[in-house]
C-alpha cells in the first residue's frame, strides 16, 4: 500500500517510520511512504506556499496552486488515489475507519498548517476529511503519521502472527485484559495466581472478565456498543456481585 504525504515539514517524517514494525514493512516493500514538499510545487520563485486570509483575520492561510500541482503529481501514476485532508473539521477516526482504508491500493495525505488550506482545496481534490479527534495540533503531521500507523498494521503481512490485528481490543470492542511478565513478586505486588495455574480455560474466563470489567469502567460507552454473549452478561453479573469497581 502506497501512501502519500503532501507537508510542509518533510523532515518531520524522517525517524517516525524507519522504526521497528512500520520500519519493517517498509523494508519489506509491505507499505510505500512518499514525503512530498509542498514548497517543490511553489510556482514563483520565491516558493510561496501561504498568504493572507481574504476578509481579513489573524494568521495565514495555505495557497491552493502549490496543492493543487502536489496532488496533481502523486496522483500521475494513480488518478483515483484517494485523498484526506486531515483537520479537527473531519470526520473522527476510529478503527473501522481505519479497516476501511486499508483496502485502498494509494492514500494521499493533505497536512495543513496555520489557518488551514483555501477552501478551493477541499471542493475540488479532497475526497475526505477526517480528524483523529478533538484537540488543535499545530499541524496536521502528527496525524497523518497516527492513521499511517494505524492503517498499516492492518494489512497482512506487517504484524507477526504472535501479535495479529484480529485479537486487538476494538476489533472486539472490548478493551484489553491485564499483562504481567516476570518477576513474579515485585515488591510485595503478586501476579494474580490463575495466570500461573496452567488452566487455560480458566485463565481465557478471567481475562474475559477483566476485559469487561475494564471496559465498564473505563468506556461504558464502548460497553454498551459491544457484541456480548450470554457468558458475557453471566460475568458481568459477577462483576457487580463482587463490587470492585462498578
Ligand atoms: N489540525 N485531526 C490544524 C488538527 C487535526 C486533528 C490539522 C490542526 C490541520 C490546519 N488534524 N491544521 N485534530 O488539529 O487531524
Amino acid at each position: 500500500m502506497r501512501f502519500d504525504i503532501l507537508t510542509l515539514f518533510p523532515g518531520m517524517f524522517s525517524s517516525p517510520f524507519q522504526e521497528s514494525i512500520l520500519g519493517r514493512a517498509i523494508q519489506k516493500e509491505l507499505v510505500d511512504i512518499r514525503i512530498i514538499n509542498v514548497r517543490d510545487f511553489a510556482l514563483d520563485k520565491h516558493q510561496v506556499v501561504d498568504d493572507t486570509p481574504y476578509g481579513g483575520g489573524q494568521g495565514m492561510v495555505m495557497k491552493v496552486e502549490p496543492i493543487a500541482r502536489a496532488i496533481a503529481w502523486a496522483r500521475s501514476e494513480e488518478p483515483s488515489a484517494w485523498t484526506i485532508y486531515l483537520t479537527p473539521q473531519g470526520k473522527p477516526f476510529d478503527q473501522e475507519k481505519a479497516r476501511d482504508l486499508s483496502s485502498r491500493p494509494h492514500l494521499i495525505l493533505l497536512c495543513g498548517r496555520y489557518e488551514g488550506v483555501d477552501e478551493r482545496v477541499r471542493e475540488l481534490f479532497i475526497n475526505e476529511e477526517i480528524s483523529i479527534g478533538d484537540y488543535v495540533l499545530t499541524g496536521g503531521e502528527l496525524a497523518a503519521m497516527v492513521m499511517i500507523d494505524a492503517v498499516s498494521r492492518l494489512l497482512p503481512g506487517v504484524l507477526g502472527s504472535a501479535q495479529s490485528a484480529e485479537d486487538d481490543s476494538f476489533t472486539n470492542a472490548l478493551l484489553e485484559h491485564p499483562q504481567y511478565t516476570r518477576p513474579f513478586d515485585f515488591e510485595g505486588r503478586r501476579v494474580p495466581e490463575i495466570l500461573l495455574s496452567g488452566n487455560h480455560a480458566a485463565i481465557s474466563l478471567w481475562r474475559r472478565k477483566e476485559a469487561l470489567k475494564r471496559t465498564a469502567l473505563r468506556r461504558p460507552d464502548l460497553l454498551a456498543k459491544a457484541r456480548l454473549t450470554r457468558k458475557d452478561e453471566e460475568l458481568l453479573e459477577e462483576i457487580r456481585h463482587d463490587g470492585d469497581g462498578i
